[in-house]
């Protein structure tokens, strides 16, 4: 297939294999490596969804040295002109989200319906922070001395670095970038190897809506060659990531050593607890959903399923009697239910789990195959995967697996599932089914994680509210709403004595 060296990624040749470059200053550029990687459809291999740039060390310092340069203007921009220009942002994705969602499935695999609800994420991120340009508020308080004035105002940070992940592809990359712009910064963000076009189309778009040259840059590449150059850089005073925890913990590190803040989005192992007296057909289509949408695929995904002793045997056979119907195959394709893996490691973890699983004595109740005949064998394709009688304490319950392996794991009680609910590494989403409004709200004060949802599944966090979790699953954080404000500003206290004399806090007003 003939390739085409291109300067805008919009630009495309037919027959031709897209080539798109790193963004930097405003110019899409080659990486100074002058080495490329393939991003690969894995509903389908075959398909060559682009060609990027596998960046280095000097790609990286030249965005960031960008970046600084751009930041100087753009915090003197008045925030709510800096905002207008992401509400222009949010009606143009509006108008392109149809070949975005596409762009997406392709390039990612899960099924259409869901990458619109990613750009739509994005669309939704884009109003609110375009409203935040003219709040940001801070605090105006009474001094305790006379003729003097007290106020707290937000400053921007400066050039932050993101590292964002394939499974939000535009979502992710809107959360991180829209509130540190509109705050006055300005960005250096990696997207995932697995999915870089999402994040090139969400930022082409915010270039055509008037980002200026160097606000946001973009350096594709792998984390082992360009994490370290990012993080480490002394003009990078914020880092934000969302990903593995194993990473986290070194970025954690990184940022910890030169005072960087540092907003870390890691794994889950989210639990769904239903109850006896729960609304069954609701629990299992919630279930069905949080469990299988996105594959698994998602840190929200619900991964453990803990129900109560009198509804389980109906639970589960109905449970796994649907997961068994579930439609895999190519997420362009609108009846399909449930897309691939998205890349060859990611399926072979899931494999490797079924047979930890196995092995640990759950039982297998349906799934845990590849699918690789007829139109599968191009893609990196699973069988929706569930395992009962699981016990609390097995990996297969413990650890996140990230794809559609879901743990059944029996109950007695409220109090029991709470329990097994809680004893993980992590604490990012949690849910409970119940008509009981008693035990509603003592499991909303008693499960330990960032998000609890009342008869809804752990999956579906709006853009609003403060998303993050507890434990292994962040740094206390969160992104969402007002939590992103407060992560891409850092405070300045303002105080004005207009009495024209010396006035002494804590000593001239002490009797
Ligand atoms: C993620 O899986 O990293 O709450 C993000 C949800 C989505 C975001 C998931 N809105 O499931």
């Amino acid at each position: 297939m003939a390739t085409d060296t291109l300067a805008s990624p919009a630009v495309t040749g037919s027959g031709t294999t897209k080539i798109y470059k790193n963004f930097i200053d405003g110019e899409w550029v080659e990486s100074s490596t002058g080495e490329t990687f393939e991003n690969r459809n894995p509903a389908d291999t075959r398909d060559l969804v682009g060609i990027f740039q596998k960046s280095g060390k000097a790609d990286v310092d030249t965005a960031i040295e960008a970046a600084q340069r751009a930041y100087v203007k753009w915090r003197m921009v008045p925030a709510p002109k800096r905002a207008e220009i992401v509400f222009r942002a949010a009606e143009m994705l509006l108008e392109r989200k149809e070949q975005y969602a596409r762009d997406m499935t392709r390039e990612m695999g899960k099924v259409i319906k869901e990458t619109r609800g990613d750009t739509q994420e994005a669309i939704d991120t884009a109003y609110y922070m375009a409203g935040e340009g003219r709040r940001m508020f801070g605090p105006t308080t009474p001094s305790e001395l006379p003729n003097k004035f007290a106020m707290a105002v937000r400053n921007p940070l400066g050039v932050c670095a993101m590292i964002t992940p394939w499974n939000f592809p535009m979502a992710i990359p809107s959360w991180k970038l829209l509130p540190a712009i509109v705050c006055g910064n300005t960005c250096v963000i990696k997207p995932a190897q697995d999915t870089p076009l999402s994040t090139y189309n969400l930022v082409q778009t915010l270039s055509d809506a008037g980002v200026p040259h160097g606000v946001i840059n973009i350096v594709s590449g792998f984390g082992s060659k360009i994490g370290a150059p990012l993080m480490d850089h002394p003009l990078v005073r914020a880092i934000s990531l969302t990903g593995s925890t194993e990473v986290g913990r070194i970025v954690g590190t990184a940022a910890a050593k030169n005072f960087k803040h540092c907003s870390l989005e890691l794994g889950g192992k989210n639990p769904m607890i239903v109850l006896d007296d729960a609304n069954l057909d609701l629990a299992l289509d919630g279930g069905l959903w949080g469990g299988f949408g996105t594959t698994g695929q998602r840190c929200t995904a619900t991964s453990r399923i803990i129900v109560q002793k009198g509804v389980y045997s109906e639970f589960v056979d109905r449970y796994v009697e649907r997961a068994k119907k579930l439609k895999v195959g190519n997420g362009l394709d609108e009846s399909v239910e449930m897309g691939p893996a998205v890349n060859e490691a990611q399926m072979k973890t899931d494999l490797d789990y079924v047979e930890i699983g196995k092995s640990e004595g759950a039982k297998l109740l349906c799934g845990g195959n590849r699918l690789d005949q007829g139109d599968y064998k191009y893609g990196w394709f699973l069988e929706p995967t569930v395992f009962g009688d699981v016990d609390p304490k097995m990996r297969i319950a413990q650890e996140e697996i990230f794809g559609p392996v879901v743990s059944i794991i029996p109950c007695d009680d409220l109090d029991q599932a709470i329990e097994i609910a809680n004893d993980i590494d992590y604490g990012l989403s949690s849910a409970l089914y119940t008509k009981d409004v008693n035990k509603a709200f003592r499991a909303m004060r008693d499960l330990y994680a960032g998000i609890t949802y009342i008869n809804a599944p752990t999956i579906g966090a709006e853009v609003h509210l403060p998303f993050g979790g507890v434990k292994a699953t962040g740094n206390g954080h969160r992104e969402g709403g007002i939590g992103a404000i407060d992560f891409y500003t850092e405070w300045k206290s303002i105080y004005v004595d207009y009495s024209d004399t010396l006035q002494r806090a804590q000593i001239d007003n002490a009797d």
